[in-house]
Order: structure tokens, then sequence, then C-alpha cells
């Protein structure tokens, strides 16, 4: 009793006062993380990461009130960021109920046009236990009123409260020091808003994020008007005609875009003990369905999966540090896919079983134009029905069938895939039935690499059944892409001997090689498909399928250009200012000859040609980092181009809206339901999905009760 009341006795000094509430600030963080967050721990050390993490933060925010001396002034400050503290605590808390994601200083302040903040239903957000979030202030001003505990109003040292600021610095440091070994660059990508609140805290990352928010309003608020001028100009000179050929060749038909994690050229027709990795990708790269591309080339840059989003969607590329989509997709205006085609008449939508707030998808799809996002929420993603960045393929296409079938027709759909990430993983009973043996090197990712690969290519096999089985197939144009490599520049000497190189030649050239990704556009129906062997990558993706569509894309600012076009440029640019073209590649400062490979020195005429080649890419990627980190096209009105108003979406009840449409528009519907004679086409999916046979047929989206009426009319 008396220790007890010793321990109290130090709550009486300033320091200890300090302590206790960093103390009961980390334990309601702990609160939060446990009951209202979902942060995705993956590992020991990230729940070690998590719990520590509230600290540092915590006591920085209080060596504040060391700044004042006299104890009227110390006390009211050091619990006025108390009070700080809890209030983003608790905002986020209320948010996160809301929105499952971090509020941002955009969405607080309401600069950010997408998300309109907490609305008027906060109040049915909170929960019994809050009471924990706040008790502990109010205690704590009654135990000072009542004097239990004492004014320390000893002048303290300057340098206890140095003392003080520089603990919590140390230990900020060491934290964020801590996550990057978990976690590279996790502050230069910006993953996920969730992943900087599990490495680093709330408090870390709402003031990282107001650094970035107020660096983006700098950056926009000088630009004007005419600063779009030179960037109109190069995109008209720049512009290649549609070709003849295949000009309108799937006017008005469904587009859908399978969008391959991970998946590189070199599986395409790879055997391994004597077996194909993607037998089935294989025989349609072969079809004469398809227009397949050998030297199509990813341009990701830190933004990996993102970065070929905002590719594909709006022909701009990715910024040269961190994800676009996380920097400003929240803000800018786009002239994307979804858009574009929307203006068509085009229904348009994106499935994926990750969370909506990865790569901050959740905000840039309403900037984009994207009507209905089915992420993770849609989904039953529980026990070994997810791997590492959610549902796996064969699930994911699966259980997108109710979804699929309720858009309006045509539509423009999106699938991304995940099972083929880093580190592949996969359980074994995804494997067992499998004849595939893949190789046996030394490297265990290379090895796995395969494995995912080709598991991905029969999720896609059993898509493709289904989209014959339904007659989705005869109307659609399907669109497959590798985003970026898989294997990265360290893996890839042990890879070498499987591809018949030998790893001790292995050189950038080698390596640049390697970025070529799969690239097919499949037409069921025309039998004009062939191997083209056009240089082209992901920024020329959209006006080639644009043109495809019978779209004009003249007014549109878009960098690439069309790979069927006889103006199409072969030059690809990649994200570090690298480049390949059929002739020459300039790989890390170094010249090589790309038929060859080899490396070479050009005399002073054809050095002069290769820089002027050079200054051609510099500028490409620097007027598109203008366009986007300056929001330039908020400038600019292409004629008949109708801004995307994101205000507009609302991704919480995506069935009820189709549902609903479906209704409304009667016999006049045009989905797949309605052509069914409003009957699910679900029966006609067949998979070997293990993970089915003991399925509870939970989805994660608890609250939507017209998801349970839309499947029980199955
Ligand atoms: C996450 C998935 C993976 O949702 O798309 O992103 P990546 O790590 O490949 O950029
Ligand atoms: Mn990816």
């Amino acid at each position: 009793m008396n220790k007890l009341k010793r321990l109290f006795s130090h709550v009486n000094t300033r320091v200890g006062f300090i302590v206790l509430l960093t103390i009961l600030i980390w334990l309601k963080t702990l609160l939060a993380y446990f009951t209202d967050f979902n942060l995705g721990i993956d590992n020991a050390f990230q729940f070690i990461l998590m719990i520590i993490n509230p600290i540092a933060s915590t006591i920085i925010l209080s060596s504040v009130a060391f700044l004042f001396k006299p104890a009227k002034l110390f006390y009211p400050i050091a619990l006025l960021m108390d009070l700080l503290n809890t209030v983003i605590l608790y905002l986020n808390v209320i948010y996160f109920r809301e929105f499952t994601d971090f509020m941002t200083v955009s969405t607080i302040t309401g600069y950010s046009k997408v998300n309109q903040g907490l609305s008027g239903s906060s109040l049915a957000l909170t929960k019994p236990h809050d009471v924990f979030y706040w008790i502990d202030l109010i205690v704590i001003i009654g135990l000072i009123l009542f004097k239990v505990i004492k004014l320390d109003k000893r002048i303290q040292k300057a340098r206890i409260g140095f003392a003080i600021f520089s603990l919590g610095s140390v230990l900020l440091l060491t934290n964020i020091a801590l996550a990057d070994m978990d976690r590279p660059q996790l502050l230069t990508r910006t993953f996920d808003r969730s992943y900087i609140v599990k490495y680093l805290g709330l408090n870390s990352f709402t003031v990282y994020d107001g650094i970035k928010s107020q660096q983006n309003k700098e950056m926009r608020a000088t630009a004007t008007k005419s600063a779009i001028d030179d960037i109109l100009k190069h995109n008209e000179s720049h512009y290649a005609e549609p070709s003849k050929k295949t000009e309108g060749i799937a006017k008005n038909k469904n587009v859908i875009i399978l969008h391959l994690e991970s998946l590189q050229q070199f599986v395409i027709n790879k055997k391994i003990n004597g077996k194909e990795v993607t037998p089935f990708l294989n025989s349609l790269y072969k079809n004469k369905s398809t227009y397949s591309f050998d030297n199509f080339f990813h341009q990701v840059g830190q933004g990996k999966t993102s970065d070929a989003e905002n590719l594909l969607e709006t022909s701009t590329y990715g910024l040269p540090q961190g994800s676009l989509f996380t920097q400003v997709g929240s803000d800018n205006e786009f002239e994307a896919a979804p858009a574009i085609l929307g203006q068509d008449g085009y229904t348009s939508a994106v499935f994926h079983g990750n969370n909506a707030s990865f790569w901050n998808r959740d905000n840039t799809y309403k900037n984009l134009g994207y009507q209905y996002f089915f992420d993770a929420s849609y989904y039953n993603t529980s026990g070994d029905r997810a791997t590492g960045y959610g549902l796996k393929d064969k699930l994911l296409f699966h259980d997108s069938v109710k979804y699929l079938e309720k858009l309006q027709q045509p539509f423009y759909a999106k699938f991304i895939t995940v099972t083929n990430h880093f580190p592949f993983d996969l359980d074994s009973e995804d494997t067992k039935d499998s004849t595939f043996k893949t190789t046996g090197t030394n490297d265990s990712k290379v090895n796995n690499y395969f494995v995912t690969a080709h598991y991905l290519d029969k999720a896609v096999k059993e898509f493709y059944q289904y989209l014959y089985k339904s007659g989705l197939a005869k109307n659609s144009m399907i669109v497959l892409y590798g985003d970026h490599y898989g294997l990265s520049n360290s893996e890839n000497t042990n890879l070498a001997s499987v591809l018949g190189k030998d790893p001790n030649s292995w050189n950038g050239f080698d390596n640049a090689q390697l970025q070529r990704v799969p690239f097919m556009i499949n037409l069921p129906g025309t039998n004009k498909g062939y191997e083209d062997h056009t240089y082209g990558g992901e920024i020329d993706v959209l006006p080639t399928i644009l043109h495809m569509l019978g779209i004009n894309t003249k007014k549109y600012v878009q960098f690439g250009t069309d790979l069927f076009s006889k103006q199409h440029d072969s030059v690809v640019a990649f994200r570090n200012r690298d480049w390949v073209s059929p002739k020459y590649s300039s790989i890390g400062g170094v010249y090589y000859d790309s038929k060859t490979g080899q490396p070479f020195d050009p005399d002073d005429k054809l050095r002069e040609k290769l820089h002027k080649v050079q200054d051609k890419v510099n500028t490409e990627l620097s007027y598109s980092d203008s366009l986007n980190q300056k929001n330039l096209l908020r400038f600019y009105d292409p004629k008949g181009f109708k801004k995307v108003n994101p205000k507009k979406y609302n991704y919480d009840d995506g069935i009820a809206q189709l549902n609903k449409i479906q209704q409304a528009l009667g016999n006049k519907s045009t989905s797949l339901y309605s052509k069914n004679k409003d009957k699910s086409t679900q029966k006609l999916y067949k998979t070997d999905a293990p993970e089915l046979t003991h399925d509870s047929g939970q989805t994660n989206r608890i609250s939507n009760n017209n998801l349970e009426s839309s499947s029980s009319q199955k």
C-alpha cells in the first residue's frame, strides 16, 4: 500500500505527470488498435512495432509543456497536448468505422473533393467502449481540481524538457529504422495509410500526411493556366492516328481488363520440367483471336501496381517518387478510361480482393470516374481464402460473378489479381492436385514464382470458361497484362540459369529485357490476331484500346501512342529515364545494341542522335510529372468531355445501386443477369478451388442487407 502511495506521489512531479499521461494515451491507442482499427498484422515483429509505436510521438508532444515554466501554464499545456492526442485518436476511430481508412489532412480540411469527411451519422458510429477514450482526461482534471494530484510548482530546468524531447526523438528514429527493416521504403512509397499507422503510429502518420499535403498544395498553388500549353502542343505533335485495320473493331463491346500481378513475359511459352508454366495464357497468346505483343514493357516506378493502373487508365506516367495514386489521387482531375468510356454509356467497375485503402484506391478511383469498386469488403477473405495481398485469384474471379452479372452492358471492368505477388505464397492445398513441378534453384522466390504464376494461369482459364459459357466472351474485348516484374534484379541472376543464360555475364541490359510483361488484346470472334513485335509499354494501352473501341483520342492528353498506328512511338521510357527501342537501348548510362545486347560506344554522330532520344524521354516524363504534380488538367476542358464529379460515387453499397438500376430499367436492362431471364449465372462457374468446399459463404461486408437479398435471388 505504501509502495503504491509512493508510486502515486511521483505523479505530483511534472515528469511523473507526463509519464502518467503518456501511459494513458498509449493504453487508449492500443484499445483503438485492438478493437477499432484493422491494421493487418502479419508477423510478430509488426505486432511489437504496433505495440510500441504510440510512445515516441506522445513523449515528443508532451515535451512541449516543458517550454512553459510556471505551473499554471505547464499543466494546462500538458493537458492540451493530451487532448490533442486524444482528439486525433478518436476522430480516426470514428472515421475508420465509417470509411475503413484513416483521416487525412485533405479530408479534415475538405480540400479533397472525394471524401466529404464525417457525415451527420457520426453519432451513430459511437460505441459504448468509447467512454474509455475520454474518461481518463475527465478523471485527471477532477483529481487536479480536488488536489489529489498536486501541481509541482518548482521551477524546472530547461534541460529536463530537452532530455524528454530527445528521448522521444531517439525512440521515433529507432521506430522508423525498425519499420524500414520490415517494410523498406515505407515513407517514400506510401503503400497504404494503414501501413504507416501500423508501423509508426497515428501521430506520425498525421504529421507525415500534413507535410505531404502541404507540399502538394504549394506545387499546385504556383501553377497557372498557361502551364498546360506546352503539354498540349507536345500532345498534338505526338499524336498517332488510329490504324485502319484495328480502328473500331471492338466498338460497343464490353472491356474486361485482367491485371495479372507480377507476370513477366518470360513465363509465356516457358516449359519447366517438360510442362508449360502458363498453358492457358500460351494458348491465348497463339490464338488467332488475340493480338499478342512480345516487346511490351512495364514502366512503373515505386508505385508498382498503382503506377501500372495509372499508366493504363490515363496514359500518363507515375511520379518520380512514391505512388501517383497515394500522392495526388485524392485531389487530381484525370481524363481516365472509366470517365472517357462513361460518356459513351459504359458502366465501370473494379474487382480486387484487398483493402480499398491500399494504394489509396478508394479515393483515386472516384477521380478516375469508376462507378463501382468491389474491394475486400465485398468478399469473404477469411482463413485460407486469402494470401498476403488478399483474396486468392481463383476465388476473386469466382466470387465476382454475382457482381459482374449485374453490371449494365457495355461495361469496362477491371480484375486485379494478387496471388502471384512476392513472396509468392500459396497453401499446399492449392497445389496438391497440380502435376506442375517447379524449378529447383537455390532461390525459393524463383521456385515459388512459377508455382503462383501457374496458379494464376489456371484462375484465368476458369474465368475464361465462364466468359464463354455465360455468353459474355462474344460481346467482350479482353485485355490481359502483367503489371510489373515479380522477380527483382537481385533475383535475376538466380533466374538466369532457368532462362538458359549465364549468371556470370548477367548485366543491366539483361535486367532491362526482363521488364517485358505480357500484353494481349483478345477479341473473341476475330481471326485477325497475330504476334506483334512492336516496341511499346503500358503508356500506350489507353490510346490503343480506345481506338479499337472506335473512340477518338485526339483531344485527350495522353503520352502513349496507339501500338497499331504507323506513327506509333517505339521508344519505351522507363520511370528512371532509361529507355529501350527496337534498335538501341540506354540502360544505367550505357548504350546497348537492342538486337545483340552488346554495350557500345557510339561515334559522335550517333551519340548526338541518342542524346536526342534521351531528351525526348526526359521531356515526356517531365511534362507528365508537371501535369500530375500541378494538377494541370483542371485547366483543360476537352470539348465534349464531362468532368468527373467524384462525389457522385459511393462504393459502400455497389450491389444495391446495381439492383436499383436493373429494376428501374426493367426489360431494357442489359445486365447479364437480366439477359439470363433474371437468373444468376453463378452456377455456370466451374473452379477447382479447394477453399470452396469448406466455405461459409460469408462476405466481409456485414452491414450490407442488399447483398443478402441479391444472393437469395440465385
Ligand atoms: C495490392 C496489390 C499489390 O492491392 O495490388 O500491389 P503491388 O505491391 O504489386 O504494388
Ligand atoms: Mn503489382
